[in-house]
């Protein structure tokens, strides 16, 4: 601890020295995140509103109706009605919230299992870790689906749960979820989907026109979604989002602290203090893009996975692993090799890709800060990098 405080722009030169190892989204070269910039107007809201902590709902009962308010519009756009739910640190705590809420629900078992596809996020091995329960992994196909027959053999009188995700971590591929749903049906087998990636996607690509199966709660057995705002929604890090078809599980598993909000109220939470700034932002969010707003981000970044997909295919050495259903774009070796090397020399010249090392991948993600014009010079780098491999 320093004795005496420094001036102010003493302390800005400093961090902007600290911190400028850290890649930024405006360089287009951040081309693994499931994140970028939130949008300025929402940086604004955020400063004006960032105290309000909805940790407790007693002292900011209007930010906690907000927050109501806007869980049930999201869950409008997703088929429900009425729906429940909160803002979260992310998609890791919506879904470890929803493993713990199969796991309440089901008291009579005592090994609780829930079963999640291979593809699953590592939040799902967190909750394992965290709820001292059992995850079975489902196995996917050589095409990098979700092996159904698989799926349901691992089905049993210990499973509480089930998971599908809709727009998976490594390639954004959407899991059967209504088939899913068909072998949970009246099973009292609570029915998860994770859609924090495809939560923002989804609706606006239905819109425009895609064909986009059924994954939300318009599916019956879904009893709970998974969507983060602040990937595709564009919203402010930190804002998660877990929404809830049965209001009654509220009062069945919810957390009671007495002396918080004149008593009597439950919430779902892992944490206690938690940001209001971001849900109120995020509120604002919604209301500037509208749903032409968010159709038209989303077909830009589809219209540059496109353009990404055709160089792609130009280039010799490399190939998609599969046909992407969203701006997510999984790159693989034509001939088996790893793909390590190439993934080193791309972050050499400070191309940041996630590397999917059990599925021999690198994982692009067109989020609204990559252009056409970035992933041009990509791809001139890519083609370079192999030419030099294969020499
Ligand atoms: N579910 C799915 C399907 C996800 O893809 C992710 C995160 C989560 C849950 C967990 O969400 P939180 O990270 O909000 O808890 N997927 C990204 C990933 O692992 C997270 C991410 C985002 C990673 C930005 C890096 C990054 O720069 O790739």
């Amino acid at each position: 601890m320093i004795e005496k405080g420094l001036n102010q722009q003493d302390i800005l030169n400093i961090l902007e020295e600290k911190l400028k190892s850290d890649h930024c989204y405006e360089s287009g070269q951040i081309l693994g995140s499931m994140c970028t910039d939130p949008l300025a107007f929402g940086k604004k809201v955020y400063l004006k509103y960032m105290h309000k902590n909805l940790g407790d709902p007693g002292l900011f009962p209007s930010t906690a109706k907000l927050e109501d308010e806007l869980i049930s519009e999201i869950g409008e756009l997703y088929h429900g009605k009425n729906i429940i739910g909160t803002f979260t640190t992310g998609g890791s705590e919506a879904n470890i919230i929803a493993m713990r809420i199969a796991k309440k629900l089901r008291p009579d078992i005592k090994k609780p299992e829930i079963i999640v596809p291979a593809s699953a996020h590592a939040s799902f091995d967190k909750g394992e870790d965290f709820l001292g329960l059992k995850i079975q992994k489902a196995n996917l196909k050589d095409n990098f689906e979700l092996d159904l027959e698989h799926y349901e053999s691992l089905i049993n009188k210990n499973t509480c749960g089930v998971v599908g995700i809709a727009g998976t971590t490594s390639l954004g591929l959407i899991d059967p979820i209504e088939k899913i749903g068909k072998l949970v049906e009246g099973k009292n087998i609570f029915f998860h989907v994770d859609a924090a990636f495809g939560g923002f996607m989804l609706p606006f690509l239905k819109e425009l026109g895609y064909d986009i199966p059924k994954w939300d709660f318009a599916v019956k057995s879904v009893s709970s979604i998974t969507s983060d705002p602040h990937k595709m929604g564009l919203g402010i890090i930190p804002t998660g989002g877990f929404l809830i078809r049965d209001p009654s599980v509220l009062h069945k598993t919810g957390f009671e602290i007495p002396y918080l909000a004149g008593g009597g109220f439950k919430h779902f939470h892992i944490v206690g203090t938690r940001p209001g700034g971001t849900v109120i932002s995020f509120w604002a969010i919604m209301r500037l893009l509208g749903m032409e707003g968010y159709k038209k981000i989303v077909k830009e970044c589809m219209e540059s996975t496109e353009y990404l997909e055709k160089r792609i295919a130009e280039i010799d050495g490399v190939k998609l692993a599969v046909k992407p259903k969203m701006n997510i774009v999984g790159l693989t070796t034509e001939n088996g090799e790893s793909i390590c090397e190439i993934d080193d020399k791309l972050r050499e010249k400070k191309w940041m890709l996630g590397k999917f090392l059990d599925y021999n991948l690198i994982r692009i993600v067109i989020m609204p800060h990559v252009t056409q014009n970035h992933l041009s010079r990509f791809c001139n780098d890519l083609e370079e990098i192999i030419m030099k491999h294969d020499r």
